[in-house]
This record gives structure tokens, sequence and C-alpha cells, in this order.
């Protein structure tokens, strides 16, 4: 009877512990990409290199340097102990200390449709279209204390919403005051309005954190609100949340101006789905023929 007691108390035991480890797995998320050090000084590179003709002047930076910087910022160090301080030097260093005036633009719940449209810092710059964005956009890092290893932790990293709000927003907080401190003329934000899991303008995004209470008083900021093609549009200019915006923008003392679906948008979302409605554009000639009615009309032709 003993016997049976404890062999199930060991079993309990094992139980908890395994859930126990499992729950603490799955708070957080993947670790540091791997060979990010060869990405970062790859991506400097190719920057510096490869990128002439853009909107951005080309940067004259050491590659290697830049990694150390930034490696120092946050390697040996507890990723709940980071902060934006941290990241000050490697800021300074990597900010470019120009950005063309009208061309800025914030995206914020529309990354794909954004750099579409940015088109790779050519028609617009985004964040991801600086250096400081470019070196490490999708990529994942933390640090970790130990005595015979690179201070880095490639096994895991904690998730966002597990961290306090200081070392969550250090590094992309930072980023983004950085960059939106240096806009002039019309910066544009891009929104979207069919989204029923979050309002289109949230003053807890990063856009509503660390890019509006940073532009310049003389920045005239022009709202994209874009609505996925197939979807019910939930919001519009100046309903809803971007009546909250208007206001945050203006009490800012800045101007504000707000198109929804223009044209230049739109085409962009039909090379992915000209089947929709919204697609058949324009005089006769230059009208998009849906794919589906294009293909049924070519094997017609073919059963004649
Ligand atoms: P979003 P938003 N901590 O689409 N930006 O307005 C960290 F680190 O909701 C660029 O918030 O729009 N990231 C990037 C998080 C990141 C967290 C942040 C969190 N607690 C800000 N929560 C970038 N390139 O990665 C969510 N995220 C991620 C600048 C989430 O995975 C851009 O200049 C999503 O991919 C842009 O104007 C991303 O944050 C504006 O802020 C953005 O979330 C977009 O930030």
């Amino acid at each position: 009877m003993l016997d049976i007691l404890s062999t199930i108390k060991v079993g309990l035991t094992i139980l908890l512990v395994t859930s126990v480890l499992h729950i603490s797995k799955t708070e957080a998320g993947p670790g540091t990409t791997l060979n990010i050090d060869r990405i970062f000084i790859g991506r400097c590179l190719e920057y510096q290199e490869l990128f002439r003709g853009k909107l951005l002047e080309p940067t004259q930076i050491n590659c290697t340097e830049l990694w150390s910087i930034f490696r120092d910022a946050w390697t040996y160090k507890n990723p709940r102990s980071i902060s934006r301080t941290d990241y000050d030097n490697f800021f300074e260093i990597a900010q470019q200390t120009y950005l063309p005036k009208d061309k800025v633009l914030f995206w914020s719940g529309t990354y794909e449709v954004a750099h579409e449209y940015s088109n790779s810092g050519t028609r617009f710059v985004t964040l991801e279209d600086t250096l400081i964005g470019y070196l490490v956009n999708g990529l994942t890092w933390c640090g970790m204390m130990c005595d015979t290893c690179d201070g880095i932790n490639y096994d895991e990293c904690p998730d966002f919403p597990d961290l306090p709000r200081r070392s969550s927003h250090a590094f992309w907080g930072g980023a983004s005051s950085t960059f939106a401190s240096m806009a002039s003329g019309v910066a544009r934000l891009m929104l979207n309005g069919t989204n029923q899991e979050r309002p289109a303008y949230s003053r807890e995004s990063f856009f509503g954190q660390f890019e509006l209470p940073v532009l310049s008083k003389d920045v005239q900021l022009q709202v994209i609100l874009v609505n996925d093609l197939n979807k019910v549009p939930l919001e519009h200019c100046d309903m809803g949340s971007l009546a909250d915006l208007r206001k945050d923008v203006e009490n800012r003392g800045m101007l504000y101006s707000c198109v929804e679906n223009p044209p230049d948008v739109v085409h962009l979302l039909c090379v992915g789905d000209n089947d929709d409605s919204k697609c058949i554009m324009g005089n006769k000639e230059h009208r998009a023929v849906p794919l589906r009615k294009l293909m049924s009309s070519r094997s017609q032709v073919g059963k004649k």
C-alpha cells in the first residue's frame, strides 16, 4: 500500500514539475536569431554599398564597430533590466542626420501595404528603410549573464508582454522616437480601417506612444486609411479612433488630414487580388480584367 502511495506521489511530482516547466517554456519566445552578428554586419555592408539612388543618403560607418556598440547594449544583461538608455549610444552613432522632407511614412497595423507603398525607401521612407530599422528588422535578440558564454541567449527570449514596459519598448520605442523626431513637411501615417481585432489608431501603439509625441509641430500629418479588399470598412476618417487621432494631432498644434483608400493604394492592393470590385477602375482600356474572367473566356475560345 505504502509502495503504491509513494509511486503516486512521485508521479504527481513529475507531472507538477513538467507542467511548471511547460508553462515557463510557453511564456518565453524564440531565442536570439542565430548568426545575428553576421546578419547585422552583412545588412550594414549591404546598406552602405548597394543602396545608392534611394531617398536616403548612403551611410559611411564601420559595420564591425557598429555591431560591437549594438552588442554591448544588451549582451551579458538580464533582458528584464534593459531600458532605452542602454541603446542611446547605438542610436546616436547609427542615426542618419537627415530624412527627406515630405517623405516619411509611419504605419500602424499595416506593415505589409506600407512597405509595398514605400518600396524599400524609393517612394517613401519608413523606419525600416533607415539604417537603424534595416539592421535588425525581424530579428530577435536578448542577453544572459554567464561566465563562459558570449552573453547571448540563443534558446529563449522573454515574450514582450512578459517584460517590464521599459524593457519591451527599449529598442523599438527608442528607434521609433529617434526616427519620428527627424520628420519634416508632410508625414504620412498608414492605418487599417478593417481590422476587427483592434482600432485603426491606438494611443498604446508605438506610433501613439513614441512617434506622434515627438513630431515637430510644423509637421502636417496625413493619414492614409486603408480598407482591405473584400472586408467591410469599420472606421472612417473623422469617426471612432480617427476622431481621437485628429484631436491628439491638433492638440499638439499640428495640421491634420485624412484620406480613405486613395487610388494609388487601391492599385497596390489590387496587384495581389484583382477580382475585387474595387479593382475595376479607370477607362475601358486600362481596366484590370479579373483573372477569373480572363481564364474562363480563354477556355470558352478553346472549346469553339
Ligand atoms: P503595430 P505600432 N515590444 O503594427 N515600429 O504603431 C516590441 F518591441 O501595432 C516599428 O505599434 O504598429 N515590439 C517596429 C512589439 C516595431 C510589441 C515597433 C512590444 N511590446 C515600432 N508589441 C518594427 N519594425 O518591428 C508589438 N510589437 C511589434 C515603428 C509587433 O510585432 C514604425 O516606425 C509589430 O510588428 C511604425 O511607424 C510592430 O511591433 C510604428 O512604430 C508594430 O506594431 C509601428 O508600431
